[in-house]
C-alpha cells in the first residue's frame, strides 16, 4: 500500500489515534530524564577521588584506614586482601579545590569525600598494591607508610627502601612510557612516617634521609645485579644501559626524593603517629591529603 493511503503508517503516525498520543507523551517525559542522566553521568565522575596506601607490613596502613572510617583506633592484624573505605576529611581541614565554597554547599560537602585504599604490605601478597599502581584509576596520591621505629635499624630501612624503590620506579615508568606528550596526571607521594609515639622512632627528617640513602644503595645493588646477569650470560654491556631501570637520574651520585619531580612526582614527608601518644596525630597527612584533593 502507499504512503498516502489513509491506513498507512504514516498517516496513522499525523493522525489523533490514542497510540500516537501515548507515544508522544512518552517521548516527552523520557527524553529530558534520559538526556540529563546521559550528559550528568558524563560530566561528574562516578568515583571517588582515590588514595592508595602502600607500605611494609607493620606500618600502621590498616591502624589509619580504621581511624578515619571510625575516628577510633582499633586492633588490626596482618592483611590478607586489599580494603576500601569511603572516608571524610576532618572538620578542621578544607580541601584546597573547595577552599572559596561555604560549609553547607552540598559541592563542598561532595569535595570532602574520599576513597582511601589499604593494600597488604607482606612480601608476598604485594601484587594487590602493584595492580593499583598499574592502573591508577583516579588516583590522586599515594601513602607510603612507614613505622619510624623500624627504618632505625638496618633490616627495618632495607625491607622499607627497596619497596619503595619499587613504588617510585612503577610511578617514573608510567610517566616516561606515557604516550602523550603531555604525559599522565601526576600521582604525588606522601611518606608517613607513622609511631612517633615511640622513644625510638626517627624524626620524619632523618626518615627521609636515611630512605634516601638505603634507595641509592638499592639502586646500586640493582644495576649490579643487572650487570652481573649480563656478564654470566656472554653478553656485551651493550644494550644493557636501555633496559637497566634506574630510578631517578643516572649517574652514581645519591638518590634524593628531588629527583622524582623530574618524572612528575613530589615526594613529602610527614610525620605522625596512629595510635599511641595522647592521643592519634595525623593531622599533617590530612592536610597533605586536602592538599591533593
Ligand atoms: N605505637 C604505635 N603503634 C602503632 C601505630 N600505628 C599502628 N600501630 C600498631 O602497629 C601494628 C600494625 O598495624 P597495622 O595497621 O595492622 O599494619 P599494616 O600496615 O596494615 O600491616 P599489613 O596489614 O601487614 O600490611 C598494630 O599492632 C598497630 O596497633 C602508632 O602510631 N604507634
Ligand atoms: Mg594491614
Amino acid at each position: 500500500m502507499p504512503w498516502y493511503d489513509t491506513d498507512s503508517w504514516l498517516t496513522a503516525a499525523f493522525a489523533p489515534h490514542p497510540a500516537t498520543m501515548a507515544f508522544t507523551l512518552l517521548l516527552v517525559i523520557a527524553l529530558p530524564i534520559l538526556l540529563h542522566t546521559f550528559i550528568y553521568r558524563k560530566q561528574t565522575p562516578t568515583s571517588l577521588p582515590g588514595f592508595v596506601l602502600l607500605g611494609p607490613s607493620g606500618a600502621g596502613k590498616t591502624a589509619f584506614v580504621t581511624l578515619a572510617e571510625r575516628s577510633a583506633v582499633a586492633q588490626t592484624h596482618t592483611s590478607t586482601s586489599p580494603l576500601a573505605i569511603d572516608a571524610i576529611l576532618p572538620d578542621t581541614i578544607v580541601p584546597t579545590s573547595a577552599h572559596y565554597r561555604s560549609p553547607g554547599d552540598p559541592a563542598y560537602e561532595r569535595a570532602r569525600r574520599l576513597l582511601l585504599q589499604d593494600t597488604p604490605g607482606h612480601g608476598k601478597l604485594r601484587h594487590f598494591a602493584a595492580a593499583q599502581l598499574a592502573n591508577p584509576i583516579n588516583v590522586r596520591g599515594i601513602i607510603f607508610v612507614v613505622d619510624a621505629a623500624a627504618v632505625a635499624d638496618e633490616a627495618g630501612l632495607n625491607e622499607a627502601a627497596e619497596y619503595l624503590h619499587d613504588v617510585l620506579l612503577a610511578l617514573q615508568k608510567r610517566y616516561t612510557g606515557a604516550k602523550t606528550s603531555k604525559g599522565p596526571k601526576e600521582i604525588p607521594v606522601l611518606i608517613a612516617a607513622n609511631k612517633l609515639d615511640l622513644f625510638t622512632a626517627l624524626p620524619p627528617h632523618l626518615v627521609k634521609i636515611s630512605l634516601e640513602r638505603a634507595i641509592s644503595e638499592v639502586r646500586k645493588s640493582k644495576a649490579k645485579g643487572l650487570k652481573d646477569s649480563g656478564v654470566a650470560m656472554g653478553g656485551e654491556d651493550d644494550g644493557l644501559d636501555e633496559e637497566r631501570e634506574w630510578l631517578g637520574e643516572g649517574g652514581d651520585g645519591p638518590f634524593e626524593f628531588r629527583q622524582m619531580e623530574e618524572v612528575g612526582t613530589t615526594v613529602t614527608v610527614k610525620g605522625g603517629n596512629v595510635i599511641g601518644g595522647d592521643a592519634a596525630d595525623v593531622q599533617s597527612w590530612w592536610e597533605w591529603i586536602a592538599e591533593h584533593l
